[in-house]
């Protein structure tokens, strides 16, 4: 390594740190990123190559709402699309420079109180529900837009991700306090919130394995899981052996949230998108309290801005879901506000 690159990859911020790595650290490519013309960026710190908000690359943006509670047994994750649209998550995506249409609820049908006590948790509806946001999803993302899914909670992700992984593979961020990779096999609960991922690398219900089209989504090799912190002990030899790539809450404590998304990134260089799903879970309580499935511990109100944003800098985000928004447990609508500011954070929001 050439005297001095050391802190010139000290002070490089993380598109051109990318862009190092995937050009073998070719020095020329690297300063030509940078709109200012600070060279090695000795004195700047430098933010300089990460585009102003508002030169941000403008999204049309398409918002699907999915008001579902099937997934688990509490009730009042169904309202999470209204509580998120009620912090003006419209108009402040547009006044980020986005287009942004609002499409509306898919259709729910009313959870019956008498179908409390169905041993098959709802399984029939879901699979209904989940091919009904697939049909949404892949009509929006046919046109070119960008879906913002609003739940509901997390069994969704099984229509979302199989819309946008219609055509082409897709990288897939999992953003989760749990492992969400249960099969009914596994599942201490039974509840459908805790096997979508499963699901969509082709294992569990077939009925979910199939929707859209049959079988598996994405592959294991582009799965990216972060701030796990409550796996079932059979969930675990599960992840283990599936080849996902796993960050949990050690791994962030132990190597910073930043070091965690620019090797998400860069996992990712082979591919031109990514999907991220992001369960409000994965939050610590404190900032997010509005969710069914608490976990002490979690991701911080700062991590998770700056990870929203190292994955808006990629500029690979090409789709995104907001679950597991429960009103009913919420303080003032804290868990829906504080979704949203981190979504505007990963469509291109900055500090500078
Ligand atoms: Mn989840």
């Amino acid at each position: 390594m050439p005297a001095g690159l050391g802190i010139f990859i000290e002070q490089v911020s993380y598109p051109m740190l990318y862009e190092l790595s995937i050009d073998s650290l070719h020095i020329d490519a690297a300063v030509r990123s940078c709109r200012t013309g600070h060279g090695l960026h000795k004195t700047c710190g430098c933010r300089a190559n990460k585009p102003l908000q508002g030169e941000y690359m403008s999204k049309e943006i398409s918002i699907i709402g999915v008001p579902m509670d099937f997934g688990q047994m509490l009730r009042g994750v169904d309202m999470g699309p209204a509580a998120l649209r009620y912090t003006g998550l419209v108009s402040r995506l547009r006044d980020l420079g986005h287009k942004v249409i609002d499409e509306g609820d898919v259709l729910i049908p009313i959870r019956d109180a008498d179908r409390e006590v169905a041993h098959d948790k709802f399984v029939g509806e879901i699979t209904q529900i989940c091919q009904a946001v697939y049909d949404t999803g892949s009509r929006v993302a046919e046109r070119g837009r960008f879906p913002l899914f609003l739940g509901g909670d997390h069994s969704i992700a099984v229509g979302t991700v199989a819309s946008v992984a219609e055509n082409e593979p897709v990288g897939l961020i999992w953003v989760d306090a749990h492992g969400d990779f249960n099969t009914p096999d596994t599942s201490p609960s039974g509840n459908i919130h805790g096997m979508p991922l499963a699901a969509l690398i082709g294992e569990g219900h077939d009925a979910l394995v199939n929707v859209g089209k049959p079988g598996m989504k994405v592959h294991p090799d582009n799965v990216v899981m972060i701030g796990q912190r409550d796996l079932d002990p059979a969930e675990k030899r599960r992840i283990k052996r599936s080849g996902i790539t796993i960050f949990t809450m050690r791994d962030i404590d132990e190597q910073g949230i930043s070091t965690i998304a620019s090797k998400t990134v860069m996992k990712f260089a082979h591919l031109k998108r990514f999907h991220l799903t992001l369960d409000m879970d994965a939050l610590d309580p404190v900032e997010a309290p509005g969710v069914g499935t608490p976990v002490p511990g979690g991701i911080s109100y700062r991590e998770a801005h700056l990870l929203m944003e190292i994955l808006s800098d990629s500029g690979k985000l090409g789709s995104m879901d907001l679950v597991e928004v429960n009103p009913i447990l919420d303080v003032a609508n804290k868990t829906a506000e504080l979704a949203v500011e981190l979504t505007l954070s990963a469509l291109g929001k900055s500090i500078l």
